[in-house]
């Protein structure tokens, strides 16, 4: 497999699903301000509609799927023993899903434009209370102690969570949401996710390099 991935974007997250399962696809760089991949291919034609995380399969048609939470639910879902995502048809799934697209919905998608600097001044009013909302509502989750959004057990939307940690560029403070933070630091140590940031910083580099040549 193949996994088009972007420098700290939701990429990450499908990254991170797949170092749980031990599955280590092929990466791409894609650098979404110069329009480059590390491995010269038409970015264009790889995603028409030009975004990140893109994972190939190695099938025979090389067909290829992009939605972060359809990636990482595909993946997580071939591997059922992994418990990285509950089983299709059950009500723990049905809830699954719907913190999936809480977060893709209120948090990754609000950061963009303001991470862009693409609003006005009212609008940034509005989304950054729309984010705090939605990591307000995340923070008291964890307000019983447990270690991740459903439980004891990590999951995909764990994974998602902290690859769109992107308030500082947002400029959206969230340090008062204690059980928040703690929780990110938490995920941000697993060796998945730390294997994630040090694939992604490696392959960057050699980019930059290549490019610069
Ligand atoms: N609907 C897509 C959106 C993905 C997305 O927004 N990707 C961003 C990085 S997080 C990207 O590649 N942006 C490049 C661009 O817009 O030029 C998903 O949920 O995966």
């Amino acid at each position: 497999m193949k996994l088009y991935i972007a420098q700290a974007t939701c990429s990450l997250a499908v990254q991170a699903v797949a170092n749980e399962l031990g599955l280590s696809p092929e990466l791409v760089h894609y650098d979404v301000f110069g329009k480059t991949t590390s491995d010269n291919a038409d970015f264009a034609e790889v995603n028409p509609l030009a975004y990140v995380p893109v994972l190939e399969l190695d099938d025979a048609d090389k067909e290829r799927i992009t939605e972060t939470i359809v990636i990482s639910s595909f993946l997580a879902d071939r591997h059922p023993e992994s418990g990285l995502i509950p089983p299709r048809g059950t009500m723990e799934r049905v809830r699954m899903d719907q913190l999936l697209t809480f977060i893709a919905t209120e948090i990754a998608q609000k950061h963009i434009p303001l991470m862009r600097r693409l609003m006005t001044e009212e609008g940034i009013a509005f989304t950054s209370r729309k984010l705090l909302t939605a990591y307000a509502a995340l923070d008291a989750r964890l307000a019983d102690g447990r270690p991740y959004l459903t439980g004891e057990q990590f999951t995909v939307a764990d994974a998602y969570v902290w690859a769109t940690m992107w308030h500082e560029r947002s400029g959206v403070k969230l340090d008062h949401l204690k059980n928040l933070m703690a929780y990110v630091a938490r995920v941000e140590a697993r060796p998945s996710a730390q294997k994630a940031l040090k694939d992604e910083a490696e392959l960057v580099s050699v980019h930059k390099a290549r490019l610069a040549a």
